[in-house]
């Protein structure tokens, strides 16, 4: 519906700026070489482009307030922004392997430009909705959504290019539970729709999905932008990143919830972030999550939808 041709472009970003823990950068590498470029060809998408960007961190980059490399974080969410805005404008769907989950600033941004009446499903232990005065830990990757809703004020120097695309009501999270205590505040005050496990729990996956959707999208027209951080998974199915929090999603729950979107002809673009193979603890602990998040991926492309 939003586009004519089943064409995706793997936008490869090995970036680590938004946290402390190097390894996220190398990523989309491994995903890349788990196979998943000829996993979606046999989906019948035909590959626009594959290319990873290339991220040089600023000789100077001063701490903004709490914010930690605020320089090397804007930039490179800009350069993201950029090239998802002309993705979607070849008309081809931008598939982000991520890197950190500050890269969301630039694919949220990128995806809003082209599709302003867009909703944003974002899938993920925490809700990475933290403001520069909140944040507990000074690292992008816990503040991406606050940014991209305009929350920030001030909004620092650097992210004066981030345009207050999203609004309340086009978000909803699914996955949540580990939330600080700032970001509780936020979520409560502009009324976002947060499912957390413990609604997993009491209503099941698909429930949730509905609801949550329901909130966002009444009437199922809107274009949907799919932000999935892996550390929704529960550890035991992607321990191989840098947040983990137990209690988590199961691999079914997570595919699950990228199928019902497949399934609504309405997703647009899609982010899989957060892997990083070099903190996994032996082979099968990077591989179990690598390949759980090609799954996630073939899932939100279609391929359990018969
Ligand atoms: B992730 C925390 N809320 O702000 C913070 O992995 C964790 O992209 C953020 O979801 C986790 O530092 C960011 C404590
Ligand atoms: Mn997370
Ligand atoms: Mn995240
Ligand atoms: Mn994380």
């Amino acid at each position: 519906r939003f586009y004519d041709k089943k064409n995706v472009a793997i936008l490869g970003c090995p970036f680590n700026g938004g946290q402390a823990r190097t390894g996220v950068e190398t990523g989309p590498l491994h995903v890349l070489e788990h196979g998943l470029e000829q996993q979606l060809q046999s989906l019948d998408w035909t590959i626009t482009s594959c290319k990873n960007l290339t991220f040089v961190p600023p000789a100077a980059d001063e701490d903004e307030g709490r914010l930690k490399r605020p320089r090397f974080v804007s930039e490179s969410t800009r350069k993201v922004a950029t090239e998802v805005a002309d993705i979607i404008k070849s008309g081809a769907f931008p598939l982000t392997i991520g890197g950190d989950h500050s890269l969301a600033i630039g694919t949220v941004s990128g995806v809003f430009s082209q599709f302003p009446d867009a909703c944003l499903v974002w899938i993920d232990a925490h809700a990475d909705i933290n403001t520069p005065q909140s944040t507990p830990s000074g690292n992008i990757h816990g503040c991406p959504v606050s940014f991209v809703m305009g929350l920030a004020d001030p909004c620092p120097p650097q992210f004066a290019w981030v345009q207050p695309l999203l609004k309340a009501n086009k978000l909803a999270y699914i996955g949540l539970r580990d939330v600080d205590a700032g970001e509780r505040e936020i979520l409560k005050k502009h009324n976002i729709a947060a499912y957390s496990m413990h609604h997993v729990d009491k209503f099941g996956i698909g429930k949730v999905v509905e609801m949550a959707l329901a909130r966002v999208n009444p009437d199922g027209t809107s274009p949907i932008h799919l932000s999935l951080d892996i550390d929704a998974l529960d550890p035991e199915h992607a321990p191989a990143t840098g947040t983990p929090v137990r209690g988590g999603l199961t691999l079914r729950e997570a595919c699950y919830i990228c199928e019902a979107l497949a399934e609504t002809g309405n997703l647009v673009s899609m982010d899989i972030m957060e892997c990083n193979p070099v903190l996994g603890v032996d082979e099968r602990s990077v591989t179990s999550t690598i390949s759980a998040a090609c799954s996630l991926v073939r899932c939100a492309m279609g391929e359990t939808l018969l």
